[in-house]
């Protein structure tokens, strides 16, 4: 009863004060007060996260100047200390060991100048010679025009870098000096040192509403900075490009390297957080430092539906770091709600997780990239099941039990021994975009090679589930692999935004198995499929398969045997998330 006077509440207020939402050039929208309703004291316990970091309660968006500082890692992250929706936004700050359990500390960074008054936006940090960290971020001021400052640690002694200085030179990079979109002008990226001893920083644009780019700036001294002429790379029809990234990646093995780093054993990722399709593109290149120019490899690059991305589920605004202490490059994402629907956002009191760390590296092929759940989430692992080698029959669905399936961790391989025959054609003239085609073919649809894979958040009785499966397609004399994450039986409620997702796997899946793993926690599935080629992160709400009501189960819903070659499931502990 409690519950849904809230909701009437809620919803009364939505409409007297809210008055729907502000546009603003930004991803989120402006509420004109909801940003300011306070959220419960304690934040509704249901759908929240084991492992997956969370604040206590409120909003949280963007992964901010991600760096491990005397072997201590920081996150800092857009928040809105007052509410469950975005506004009023400071970088709060956690730390922790190990990427898994995080301590939280006071913000970091909030509005306190006239080029930051109306938000701290997001940014990056960089590690300067000395080791001295230095943050770059966006402030919006009181008409929401967009600037670059400067925060220096006030105290270099103190691992935790709890406090922090503002330049008083800041705005360091202002839209007026050079004309540019003052609301579109945001979201400065790590910067990298060239041979020349300038250092240079991205921040992300857009130029008469169509043409995204990353705009290049340069300095001597990390203070004064100078607009190049040309941006490091601009696309026409892209939008505004938010949370620009760009780094160096090994050509050989899973080794990160600094982003400083040049020469002929490195290519170049360039990604833009595309607020038009609000996905997370990357295309991989070569940067002439000499011209400050970047070429991509490929002519498929960002959004069109076309072009590489990191995730093809609900993944945003993310960034990497370079990890000294494990010479590894990890990737942190935000993973937004699907709740579709703030005042169920502010019911809860909290919206918004971020995806557990990943490592990140170039495929042997050189043309993606490939991620991987750091490994220290494995200390989370507890109570393995896991199955010898085994036939799914066609049309069969399997338990596995012994593990909490609402927080679980699975990696399951699958194998087909069978000729191209037996696979599906792909409809001739029929859809070729692989979320097309698992919206039109989801778990349900049979298949023959296919569907096949994990029933997730599943009821007993199977009636809620979330599928996350591979279909087998005949390409000629090849095989096409698709990947797919079905949401449309998460839940039962039918407010929530249960967008099937999908994408092509490329691998041979006569020559490789079919590895998938899931991450499941209460509200949020995140799928690495073909060891980390296609990721897939997913937002549910079930209302069967809650907590010790939740199942888990394999399936083959073609007509073709297929095999398990291997299965292994955990429970997860609970991490301290903050
Ligand atoms: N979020 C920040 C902006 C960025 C956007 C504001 C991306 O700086 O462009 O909270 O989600």
């Amino acid at each position: 009863m409690a519950a849904y006077s809230n909701i009437w509440i809620l919803c009364l207020m939505f409409s007297v004060l809210g008055n729907g939402f502000l546009p603003l050039e930004a991803s989120h929208h402006a509420y004109r007060n909801l940003h300011l309703i306070q959220s419960a004291s304690f934040a509704n316990h249901s759908y929240r996260t084991a492992y997956h970091f969370q604040p206590p309660k409120n909003w949280m968006n963007d992964p901010n100047g991600p760096m491990i500082y005397k072997g201590i890692y920081h996150l800092f992250y857009q928040y809105n200390p007052k509410s469950a929706v975005w506004g009023n936004i400071v970088w709060a700050h956690s730390t922790s060991t190990d990427l898994v359990n995080w301590e939280s500390h006071p913000p970091a960074i909030v509005p306190s100048q006239a080029s930051d008054i109306n938000g701290c936006w997001s940014g990056s940090a960089t590690i300067l010679p000395g080791g001295k960290p230095a943050i770059l971020y966006t402030g919006a001021d009181f008409q929401v025009k967009q600037y670059q400052n400067l925060a220096m640690p006030k105290n270099l002694s103190d691992p935790y870098l709890i406090e922090w200085v503002k330049s008083p030179y800041n705005p360091l990079m202002s839209p007026a000096q050079e004309r540019l979109n003052a609301s579109s002008f945001r979201d400065p990226t790590t910067a990298w040192l060239g041979p020349d001893g300038h250092w240079r920083v991205l921040v992300g644009n857009e130029r008469k509403h169509v043409r995204g780019m990353a705009l290049l700036y340069r300095s001597k001294d990390f203070v004064h900075w100078q607009k190049a002429k040309h941006p490091l790379f601009s696309l026409q029809n892209t939008g505004m490009w938010e949370c620009p990234d760009f780094y160096p990646v090994s050509i050989r093995g899973e080794n990160g390297v600094d982003t400083s780093v040049l020469g002929p054993g490195v290519k170049f990722v360039l990604k833009a957080s595309l607020d038009d399709y609000k996905h997370d593109y990357y295309t991989i290149g070569m940067y002439d430092h000499q011209r400050d120019r970047f070429t991509p490899e490929t002519a498929e690059f960002l959004g069109n539906g076309s072009g590489l991305r990191y995730d093809y589920g609900k993944y945003y605004a993310s960034k990497t770091f370079f990890d000294s202490a494990k010479n590894r490059r990890v990737l942190l994402g935000w993973v937004n709600e699907s709740t579709g629907n703030s005042t169920i956002d502010l019911l809860r009191g909290w919206a918004g997780v971020q995806a557990i760390p990943r490592k990140i590296w170039l495929d042997a092929f050189g043309k993606q990239l490939v991620q991987w759940p750091v490994e220290e989430i494995e200390k989370l692992r507890t109570n393995q099941v896991g199955q010898p080698s085994t036939v799914l029959k066609a049309g069969s669905v399997v338990e596995v039990s012994g593990v909490t399936a609402a927080q679980a961790d699975v990696e399951i391989s699958f194998g087909v021994s069978t000729v191209v025959e037996n696979a599906e054609v792909l409809k001739p003239g029929g859809s070729t975009n692989p979320q097309e085609l698992c919206s039109q073919k989801g778990a349900s649809v049979n298949g023959k090679l296919g569907p096949f894979g994990l029933l997730v958040l599943a009821s007993k009785d199977i009636q809620e589930f979330t599928a996350v499966f591979f279909r087998i397609f005949k390409d000629g004399n090849k095989f096409s692999v698709l990947m797919c994450s079905d949401q449309t039986r998460s839940s039962t409620q039918l407010v929530y935004d249960k967008t099937t997702y999908g994408a092509f796997l490329d691998i041979d899946p006569l020559k490789q198995k079919l590895s998938l793993r899931c991450l499941i926690d209460e509200s949020i599935v995140e799928s690495f499929g073909g060891g980390g080629k296609v990721c897939m992160t997913s937002r549910v709400y079930p209302t069967m398969a809650i907590d010790g009501e939740a199942h888990l189960y394999a399936f083959n819903n073609g007509t073709q045997n297929i095999w398990i070659s291997s299965l292994s499931a955990w429970s997860m502990n609970k991490a301290r998330i903050n």
